[in-house]
């Protein structure tokens, strides 16, 4: 567990030839394999669309396509030629298709027609737009305020629907605005919001080749982000070093046989990713990081106490930031025992890791839900700028921070004005143009907005895409929320169960995907655009025929509710769907950022929104990038756990073959697991202690003391090299367990990384 060098012994890398023949599978299995393939190879290119897939930066040199497993498997499986048809839902009741599995839902294919939900008969029925539009309207209408009803977005939603769905809400009146970004990457946004006055990261894609160290935090990327896998394995052979913190051994982080690489992939050869492998236990890296920069300090103390210059950038820490004394006096005061205790983590292996950091002129540190998913997240991130502003790491090339986000768009909806507590600037600039009275309170995020439909105070939801009712923590909970709505409205790609939990008036709206061509009225294509992690914006135009001839653009089906709910007179709906250069011209005029949007989204890679942090221009309160002192959490839940016998802290990740609550197949090649998701993984000496074998079935039993039994039944058990003390299992399947009640400070993010449970032999063994 705490050999800091990447274990050679593992003989099969990530990538490689299963990515490929597993390519090979998906373009297969979706029955599309020529548009699949024609609509890859447009995948992030300057004239195609915007991979739905993650957020991963688009290289500026070259314009060969760059290959990815997993995008694959994302277009493939919008490039699907299945089909969910009314008949379909003629054939299916409701309640039936509740008993489906994620997996079997999304399976059936596309959606193809708007339905309205028929209670009588406890089925999806067939109607028209502009009926599915009149209804939805009168139902926003009959709220007696609307602050009654929460607008959900998830991060796919384009820049111009995201854009045109906030002015609907707002105009309509309200700021809820539950979005998938209060699940994932909320604490990134606040922490950096605060230490740097921007929530977004400071790297740039060519930042990745200056880098001599990168740290790569709580990130999965060989699944999850597979493009930045070949930024980082080419950093490796330049030697830099890639120190990995991650409790799990995640083979991608350890090997990669780059598929780009013809002459690795014919000799079957692969090449060292991390150099540095940590595996601190679950929460414990705000405490690692805290271990660096004790370190750091000694190393500067004793630099001085011998005449030399300080091993710290003196000149950034005086003209760019704010607390470092009260920072150097928090780093004292916390003991190597409670850091070893919270991290996991020796000291030695620590301060190795602070060597690295000392070593290096530029560092990068990356991270994502492995940090982002805890109690005190917020505190933590805000320790990876602590340590990476002490040798002065931030706007400087080759240095900075990187939140890797998850959505393809989910930087750019917040760019756009999705945000429960929007800025006042934003609020202006809205009633200047359009003459309406903004909403001044704030609104609902994710946990607000479940907490009001569960207490009858929201009666209305509307989701902009995405999974809600499996996404959150509680499903059953969340469950009952959404159906004891009025109305309930999804407007979708693919069924899943969020839409199988109807309000009163229920609709199903289908719509485009981003492989998919968007033409007006007049026959003339249309394009949308995308900011993704190192906010670039650029333009997406899709090249497949549409899954049916039905199906509207999210932008029209927006523009549709809101011709129906708050009229035209202020926003002419109708034209902005007309053509979305309008939309971007809004953009332009009421957000920061965007002059010259449609000219500068049609060049090649588009532009990039300016970053002041970038420019170490802080827009904080202090004008100065802010250290903070937080204290180590009082105890983590590992802490918590190791007290009481037979407790473990469980944490919910991503299977290879999935995305989100997607699930494309039921394999997980890299961690070994085939045919199924019902798993849970734990370390072998945990199991002999439970007296439990590989491959026994157990019940996972939820801990948290808020009167409500949470159960995941039946899964079976997997060793695995992690800390002891600790479980992985796959969701959206394990959300059965994750409280509402426990979520991040500061950020509302539900605890996903870190659950207390114990196991139980199943019922019927
Ligand atoms: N193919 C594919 N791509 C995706 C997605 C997908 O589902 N499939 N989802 C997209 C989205 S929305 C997002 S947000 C990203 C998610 O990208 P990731 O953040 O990589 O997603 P997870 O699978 O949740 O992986 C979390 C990783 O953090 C580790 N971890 C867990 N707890 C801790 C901890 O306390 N400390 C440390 N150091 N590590 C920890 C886990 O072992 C795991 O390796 O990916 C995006 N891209
Ligand atoms: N336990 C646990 N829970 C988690 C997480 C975790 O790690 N652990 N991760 C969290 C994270 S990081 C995130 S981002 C959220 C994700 O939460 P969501 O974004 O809500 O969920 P997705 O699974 O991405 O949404 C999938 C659905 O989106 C629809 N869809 C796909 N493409 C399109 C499109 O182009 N347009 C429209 N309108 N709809 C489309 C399809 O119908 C599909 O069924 O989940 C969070 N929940
Ligand atoms: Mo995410």
């Amino acid at each position: 567990m705490d050999h800091p060098v990447a274990s050679p012994k593992r003989s099969s890398a990530a990538g490689g030839w299963g990515a490929l023949k597993s390519c090979g599978k998906h373009l297969l299995g979706s029955r599309a394999p020529l548009s699949g393939a024609r609509a890859m190879l447009k995948a992030n290119q300057p004239d195609g669309f915007d991979c739905p897939g993650c957020a991963w930066g688009d290289p500026a040199h070259g314009s060969s396509f760059e290959f990815c497993e997993n995008g694959v498997k994302a277009v493939s499986w919008e490039a699907t030629d299945k089909r969910t048809p009314p008949k379909f839902f003629a054939k299916h009741t409701v309640s039936e298709l509740r008993g489906w599995t994620d997996y079997a839902l999304e399976g059936e294919g596309r959606l193809t027609h708007p339905m309205r939900y028929d209670a009588t008969s406890d089925r999806y029925v067939p109607t028209t737009w502009p009926e599915a539009f009149a209804a939805i309207g009168a139902a926003l209408n009959a709220l007696d305020q609307p602050d009654r009803a929460e607008f959900y977005t998830s991060g796919r939603a384009s820049n111009e629907a995201a854009y045109l769905y906030q002015l609907f809400a707002r105009h309509y009146g309200t700021n809820n605005f539950p979005d998938c970004s209060n699940m994932c990457h909320e604490a990134s946004g606040i922490a950096l919001q605060a230490a740097i006055g921007i929530g977004k990261g400071t790297v740039l894609l060519e930042d990745f080749e200056k880098a001599d160290a990168i740290f790569v935090v709580g990130q999965n990327p060989g699944t999850n982000h597979p493009r930045m896998l070949g930024d980082l394995r080419k950093a490796a052979q330049r030697g830099t070093r890639v120190v990995v913190f991650n409790p799990v051994r995640e083979r991608g982080l350890e090997r990669f046989a780059d598929p780009q690489n013809t002459v690795e992939m014919l000799r079957g050869a692969s090449a060292p990713v991390a150099s540095h492998y940590y595996q601190p236990r679950l929460g414990g890296d705000m405490a690692a990081f805290r271990g660096i920069a004790k370190a750091v300090f000694a190393a500067d103390d004793a630099a001085l106490d011998a005449g030399k210059p300080s091993v710290l950038d003196r000149a950034f820490l005086t003209h760019h930031t704010a607390g470092l004394d009260a920072y150097r006096a928090v780093v004292d005061a916390t003991t190597w025992e409670a850091i070893e205790d919270q991290s996991g983590l020796s000291r030695a292996d620590i301060e190795v890791a602070a060597q690295v950091y000392l070593g290096a002129d530029k560092v990068i540190c990356t991270w994502a839900m492995g940090v982002t998913q805890h109690r005190h997240s917020v505190a933590t991130v805000r320790e990876l700028a602590n340590v990476l502003f002490l040798r002065g790491h931030v706007g400087r090339p080759g240095t900075g921070l990187c939140p890797v986000r998850g959505h393809s768009n989910v930087q750019g909806d917040r760019t756009v004005g999705i945000n429960e507590k929007p800025s006042a600037a934003l609020l202006d600039a809205l009633e200047t143009t359009f003459g309406f009275t903004a909403p001044r309170r704030h609104g609902h995020n994710v946990i607000g907005a479940i907490g009001a439909m569960l207490d009858g105070s929201s009666k209305a939801f509307i989701g902009l895409g995405g999974n809600f009712a499996r996404a959150t923590p509680d499903t059953a909970l969340v469950a009952k929320a959404l159906a004891s709505c009025e109305l309930t409205v999804h407007i979708a790609t693919k069924l899943n169960h969020s839409h199988l939990v109807p309000g009163r008036v229920a609709y199903l709206l289908p719509c485009l995907g981003r492989t998919e061509i968007d033409r007006n009225a007049r026959g003339k294509t249309q394009i949308v655009t995308v900011e993704d992690s190192m906010s670039m914006v650029h333009g997406s135009g899709g090249i497949n025929k549409p899954a049916s001839k039905e199906l509207l653009s999210e932008i029209a089906i927006i523009a549709g509710m809101a011709a129906a709910t708050v009229g035209s007179e202020r926003v002419d709906w109708a034209s902005l769907t007309e053509d979305y250069d309008r939309i971007r011209d809004l953009i332009e005029r009421t957000i920061p950022g965007f002059a010259g949007y449609n000219v500068r989204v049609r060049r090649p890679r588009g532009f990039m929104l300016r970053n002041l942090a970038a420019e170490r221009n802080f827009e904080t309160e202090t004008g100065l990038a802010n250290f903070s002192a937080d204290v180590l959490p009082e105890t983590t839940e590992h802490q918590r756990a190791s007290t009481t016998p037979g407790t473990f802290v469980l944490q919910t990740f991503r299977s290879h073959d999935q995305y989100n609550t997607t699930i494309y197949g039921l394999d997980d090649r890299y961690r070994g697991v085939y045919g199924e998701r019902r798993v849970v993984f734990a370390h072998p000496d945990d199991l002999a202690e439970i007296r439990a074998r590989m491959g026994d079935r157990v019940d996972i039993v939820g801990n948290h003391d808020d009167g409500v039994t949470r159960v995941a039944e039946s899964f079976r058990l997997v060793p695995f090299d992690m800390p002891r003390g600790s479980l992985a299992g796959y969701y959206p399947e394990l959300n059965v367990l994750v409280p509402l009640s426990t979520f991040g400070e500061g950020s509302d993010t539900p605890t996903s990384k870190s659950v207390l449970v114990h196991l139980r032999a199943p019922a019927a063994a």
